[in-house]
């Protein structure tokens, strides 16, 4: 390509990745019909648990006083040890400003209570329009739990679905902690024993699996993983997976998706913000993948040092779909770098990002975020392919673009 061409052809390529819809297929945000479950505005955006994780770094209020604090307060705080004492470069950071300067409103002013203001006059359904259009974002899907005792009930009860959002099964404590669940299976009128003797115990799961996948119309069934993870294994947790799971996963062919990599509480006086991060042996997930080719599986994994051997299981197992890049490795350079190696290895058979939101307004810097990246490894390899005789049209980069924001995703689904 000459120089000439090189720079309409850039500008084109990042006018695609920044104005091509995406399906946000991970996050933590919940249709209006769940109400407070549905987190936004900028208490919600400072008190998000990455960012309680950084303000410890910088203030020194003891764990139980910080907790103490109102929302309001712990906001207050966060961001005057986060944003005022300190530049805020982090990338948790950086979002909420990335997220207030798309809203139109004057970052500079340092102003927290004219913010509060705006945000206090929004209208909620308003506001969901504008995040999604200001993030491209043309689908979100949530992560529902049925062991979840706020989120349950509103299920239970029944309401009219929201087009905008689709539901993703979330199973972590079935396939975790079987003593703490067996009870509440038990209660909620399915035959289960907390010591199996029999298969009748593993098709009452089966059953209970059917009956919420039907019940939120769940695009797969997810469950993430501690890093010492194994499979196959002589523990329950392997035998709800073999005997329940993924026969349920190949019956109604859903996807069953795997987060591997996350230790749990490392520091419990952090709660939510206290997990870690670890190794993980992925010889678990090549096994799955190749003792069940009928079943389809979606992956991320949290250790950067798991990303290379994920591509390259990726490669071996076309049941794999890998996605997103996951909580501690949605940093700039983590992403430039994932993204990279995934295209080189992979092409555009992969999903590149998810958000992970869950304040609604986070998908504004999640997505503008991500897409800057991918823009520009896109563009670095299109012009590769013009040196090597090969000019890409923007017809072809509208393909390529879509295949990555959610259409490799979906047909991976539906295949
Ligand atoms: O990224 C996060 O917000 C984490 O707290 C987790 O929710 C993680 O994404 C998960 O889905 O377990
Ligand atoms: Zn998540």
């Amino acid at each position: 390509l000459s120089e000439a061409h090189q720079v309409p052809f850039a500008a084109q390529v990042e006018e695609i990745v920044a104005s091509t819809p995406v399906y946000d297929i991970h996050t933590h945000l919940y249709e209006p019909a769940f109400n407070e479950l549905l987190l936004w505005g900028i208490d919600e955006l400072l008190v998000y648990h990455y960012l309680v994780a950084e303000s410890f770094r910088q203030h020194n209020l003891p764990y139980d006083k910080f907790w103490a604090l109102s929302k309001t307060q712990q906001a207050d705080l966060i961001w005057n040890s986060l944003f005022i004492e300190h530049s805020p470069i982090s990338e948790a950071c950086r979002g909420v400003l990335t997220t207030l300067h798309a809203f139109g409103l004057d970052v500079k002013k340092h102003d927290l209570p004219s913010i509060r203001n705006w945000f206090a006059n929004r209208k909620l359904d308003t506001h969901i329009t504008e995040c999604m259009q200001l993030a491209g974002v043309k689908t979100i899907c949530m992560t529902n739990s049925p062991f979840d005792d706020l989120e349950r009930p509103v299920w239970e009860r029944g309401f009219q679905r929201d087009e905008r959002f689709t539901a993703a099964l979330r199973i972590d404590p079935l396939i975790l902690n079987w003593p703490e669940v067996a009870p509440k299976l038990a209660q909620w009128g399915y035959n289960v024993e907390a010591n199996p003797s029999s298969g009748k115990t593993f098709s009452e799961i089966r059953r209970f699996l059917a009956d919420w996948s039907k019940r939120i119309n769940a695009q797969y069934v997810m469950v993430s993983l501690p890093p010492d993870f194994q499979f196959p294994a002589n523990t329950m947790s392997a035998s709800i997976i073999e005997h329940a799971v993924l026969p349920h996963c190949r019956d109604t062919g859903l996807p069953f998706a795997l987060m591997p990599g996350v230790k749990r509480a490392v520091n419990p006086q952090l709660k939510l913000a206290g997990d870690g991060v670890g190794l993980t042996d992925l010889t678990m997930l090549q096994n799955l993948c190749a003792q069940f080719p009928e079943n389809k599986f979606l992956a991320t994994v949290l250790a950067r040092e798991n990303q290379h051997e994920l591509c390259v299981l990726a490669r071996k197992f076309r049941n794999l779909h890998i996605f997103g890049c996951w909580w501690f490795t949605n940093i700039p350079s983590i992403i430039d770098e994932m993204t990279r190696m995934r295209i080189e290895l992979l092409g555009t058979s992969f999903t590149p990002q998810h958000s992970d939101a869950r304040v609604l307004d986070q998908i504004v810097y999640k997505w503008q975020h991500s897409r800057r990246v991918i823009a520009r490894v896109l563009l670095e390899k299109y012009l590769e392919l013009g040196q090597d005789g090969w000019p890409v049209s923007r017809a072809e980069v509208e393909r390529d673009v879509k295949d990555l924001f959610g259409g490799a995703f979906e047909r991976f689904c539906k295949s």
